[in-house]
């Protein structure tokens, strides 16, 4: 298939002014009737009308009541059309009941649900689907089903039927149609102006009791965006639905927000910490595209970075502002260096506005989302919070309405601030995670801290100039006292050099606090230099960040010579470790060790052929290592943090209880399991039992507990997800593969269910060592099952394909191995456009 090129942009031929839909529900013969009111758009070229349409059986259509028969082809129809407004009629047959790819208008459990964006509305009706025609939908939804919804406002119902109305203009993608036998967990919410919000989430029945913390997140993101951004919610009701078939994590649809029910649906019970905590952000995500990616969309999907980038941004300040700011920044930096850098270092890199795609849907990336929302955090650095304030009104005032570009974007910037963000405008057009180089020097009282920046070739990129980089600094005197409070350098060159005067004796520097930019540091550092910094660093991503380098440091030495666990690493960690000044939370996330595939991406960095056995070994061995150093201390923080108070997922808590589940860790490694078991046996929440249970599984003990706890939850979908993802997460190397391959021929296994398939195969990607396994068994399970997988749903497979994006970091033996895997999926006959693309960028 041809790529689209940003480049080729034109506007629409015409401009729909109304589009009004029926839908008489059947599960293998929906008919969808539209009727909709085009004119020419004056700023296009005359054309015959050109509409998407996809699977779609085509009943009659008309123009101004007269019938027509238009060309049909398999991506829509042509139809000659008068030269002046006209109304457009259409029947169309499709069948929701075979729809498994769960784009478009699908049944899942007996609900009927939609998912349109990006090109799933052409899967509904024939129309012009982009983002750049945007119309005003009034829609009636026939069915037998209790509750039939769709966007915007309820007009009338009557049994069997209901009307709605969205007075908002929006592009097709944020269409959005439910019909169920649901019940709703009801509540209110009054908009700073006096606007009376009717607000639902919408169950299956049975779930109506784990959505009070989601409408309770739902509540704090519509006052936080009033109270920081002053955006107001602009519809009489605001509804959630929860769908357990479902490829992404939610949907933003006006005014009818889908979920894959993982992503809304909370119990103490049945959810960790952490669920709730990602349950919160997701909920604030989707409400706060409201306002950036719904009023204010998208003129083409080369912008998805536009609304992505600014909600992520947005929902990350939310989560700050909930919970602890610098744990959500450490959560956030881990994740985009495990997701984004690795995505930027390998064959799918992309710049963070692409340039051409194949298939939109393999461009909903961690370098869209996640560095996207990195440039917003630049640019809010450089130009200043209140000029950041300044330019969002300014965005919202001049854009709403509007389908909008990264100029537009940038523009409001310029004009509020006078800058000129050409430079800036680089992050969004290159690819590739820039490396700053740093070295120092001390004459006299002057310190000089001079940088360096190179980008790596990315696909297609060769060359990148330099960008401008805001690098947060902040100097430490010999004493640990702070001698220079964090202040921001720009630096606009490839090489560039800032000094600092009246500097009494050599200082250490923390530089790139806060991860002011989404860079690789390589400055030559000592272990003794990175103590010193995690004892007394004032910015506490700058403190985290030196025990994660001491420790990554020590296991590449491990890794690479053979060295014993650092004394200087396991004496900082006790010290940080017993310091009950610090944050619990931040205290279990720097008792947390680099993760498998992290140290393979730093080896593959330093020239090494990461062996995936030799990194776990390290790794085994350094926590052994830990648990013997903690021994004493590790019972005491287990102790000191049980919290006795009734569960609540708040931060506090769930800080106390991540730092005593970290001890647990430490425990088990010494008592076989012992402390782990009394956890499992008394646990009354999902975070201490899943957390007791995978300590369990490390210590090779897990069988009985495993069999428990699959009893305890078989009817309880999400719980059984991470009872397949634990044990295929905790499975040793060599057995990784088999255990999977086990797994999925258990009887709750369905390839159907994308969390399902996610929780195991994507579970067997995410065993580093288990999947790499020199054995090759992991990289021809995997492929095998995308094979299966491919012509059910095929964003989902081609999501899955990223599995394989590392592949030529490896020895050649194993990229021998991959390489067949992934030929051997390129050959299934009829492998969609989606997997198509993901496997030939992968093997080019
Ligand atoms: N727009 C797709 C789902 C999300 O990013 O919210
Ligand atoms: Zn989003």
């Amino acid at each position: 298939p041809a790529p689209v090129y940003l480049k080729d942009y034109t506007p629409f031929s015409h401009l729909v002014d109304e589009v009004h839909l029926t839908f008489q529900l059947e599960p293998a013969k929906t008919r969808v009737i539209s009727r909709i009111r085009f004119r020419p758009n004056p700023d296009a070229t005359a054309a015959p009308l050109r509409l998407d349409g996809e699977g779609l059986v085509l009943l009659w259509a008309k123009i101004d009541g007269n019938p027509v028969t238009p060309e049909v082809d398999e991506a829509g129809l042509t139809c000659t059309v008068p030269d002046a407004p006209f109304t457009w009629e259409a029947e169309v047959e499709i069948n929701p009941e075979a729809n498994t790819a769960l784009e478009g208008l699908y049944r899942s459990s007996g609900m009927y649900c939609t998912q349109c964006e990006a090109q799933g509305f052409r899967k509904i009706t024939y129309y012009p689907d982009r983002p750049d025609v945007m119309s005003i939908f009034t829609v009636r939804i026939e069915g037998e089903e209790s509750v039939l919804l769709s966007n915007g406002n309820p007009v009338a119902s009557g049994d069997g039927w209901a009307e709605w109305h969205d007075p908002w203009p929006k592009p097709a993608y944020l269409f959005a149609l439910v019909a169920g036998n649901l019940v709703n967990h009801p509540d209110r919410f009054t908009t700073a102006s006096g606007r009376e919000v009717e607000l639902n989430i919408w169950v299956r029945p049975g779930d109506e009791g784990k959505c009070a913390f989601g409408m309770e997140a739902l509540k704090r993101s519509m006052a936080w965006d009033e109270e920081v951004y002053g955006r107001e919610y602009d519809l009489d009701i605001f509804n959630i639905v929860a769908v357990d078939d479902f490829n992404m994590g939610a949907m933003e649809n006006k005014g009818l927000n889908i979920f894959n029910s993982s992503c809304v649906l909370a119990s103490p019970e049945t959810s960790t910490d952490a669920n709730f905590e990602r349950i919160e952000a997701i909920i604030a995500h989707e409400y706060f595209h409201n306002w950036t990616g719904n009023r204010i969309t998208c003129r083409d999907w080369f912008q998805l970075c536009l609304k992505e980038g600014l909600t992520v941004y947005r929902d990350a300040q939310f989560t700050s502002d909930m919970r602890s700011a610098p744990v959500k920044r450490i959560e956030d930096v881990i994740a985009l260096r495990a997701r984004q850098f690795r995505e930027d270092n390998g064959p799918l890199a992309h710049p963070v506005r692409p340039a051409s795609f194949v298939e939109i849907n393999n461009f909903y990336t961690a370098t869209v989302y996640e560095k996207g929302a990195e440039l917003i955090g630049m640019l809010k650095t450089l130009v200043g919070d209140e000029a950041y304030a300044r330019a969002l009104d300014l965005y919202f005032s001049r854009h709403d309405g509007d389908a909008a570009t990264i100029e537009d974007w940038l523009k409001v910037f310029e004009d509020v601030t006078g800058r000129d963000l050409s430079q800036f405008k680089r992050w969004y057009e290159h690819a590739g995670t820039p490396r700053l180089h740093v070295t120092e020097d001390y004459e006299g009282d002057r310190y000089t801290l001079t940088f360096r920046q190179e980008t790596p070739p990315t696909p297609g990129q060769p060359e990148k100039p330099p960008r401008v980089i805001p690098i947060a600094l902040g100097l430490l005197g010999p004493n640990g006292d702070e001698i220079l409070p964090t202040q921001v350098l720009e630096m606009t060159e490839a090489e560039q050099s800032f000094t600092f005067d009246g500097i009494p004796s050599r200082p250490t520097p923390s530089i790139l606090r806060g991860f002011s930019a989404p860079v690789i540091l390589t400055r030559p550092s000592s272990n003794s230099e990175r103590a010193f910094l995690l004892a007394h660093d004032t910015d506490p991503f700058n403190k985290w960040e030196a025990g994660r380098a001491l420790a990554r440091d020590g296991l590449l030495s491990m890794i690479t010579k053979g060295a014993a666990p650092d004394d200087l690493y396991l004496d900082a960690v006790l010290t940080m470790a017993r310091d009950d000044s610090l944050d619990p939370a931040f205290r279990a996330l720097a008792l947390a060790l680099p993760s498998q595939d992290d140290l393979a991406q730093s080896l593959h960095e330093a020239g090494h052929s990461p062996d995936p056995q030799a990194i776990w070994d390290a790794l085994e061995t350094l926590r052994q290592a830990r648990a013997h150093k903690l021994q004493d201390l590790a019972p005491r923080l287990y102790a000191q943090y049980q919290v006795e108070a009734p569960y609540a997922p708040d931060a506090e808590q769930s800080g106390a209880r991540a730092l005593a589940n970290a001890a647990l860790g430490l425990i088990t490694r010494l008592d076989g399991g012992a402390q782990a078991q009394a956890q499992f046996d008394r646990a009354d929440n999902m975070t201490q039992q899943l957390a007791a249970l995978a300590n369990l599984l490390q210590a090779g003990r897990g069988e009985t507990a495993l069999a428990a706890f699959y009893d305890q939850w078989k009817d309880d979908r999400l719980v059984i997800d991470k009872w397949f993802s634990l044990q295929v997460l905790h499975a040793a190397p060599d057995r990784a593969a088999d255990i999977t391959r086990a797994l999925t021929e258990h009887p709750d296994f369905t390839p159907r269910n994308p969390n399902r398939f996610r929780a195991t195969l994507g579970a067997l990607a995410q065993n580093h060592a288990g999947f790499h396994h020199a054995s090759g068994a992991g990289y021809a399970l995997l492929a095998q099952w995308l094979k299966t997988l491919d012509p059910i749903n095929p964003q989902t497979t081609a999501r899955m394909c990223t599995a394989f994006e590392t592949w030529t970091r490896y020895d050649a033996a194993r990229q021998d191995k991959a390489r067949d895997a992934l030929e051997d999926l390129l050959d299934l006959d009829g492998l969609s456009r989606d997997t198509t693309e993901m496997v030939t960028r992968i093997l080019e």
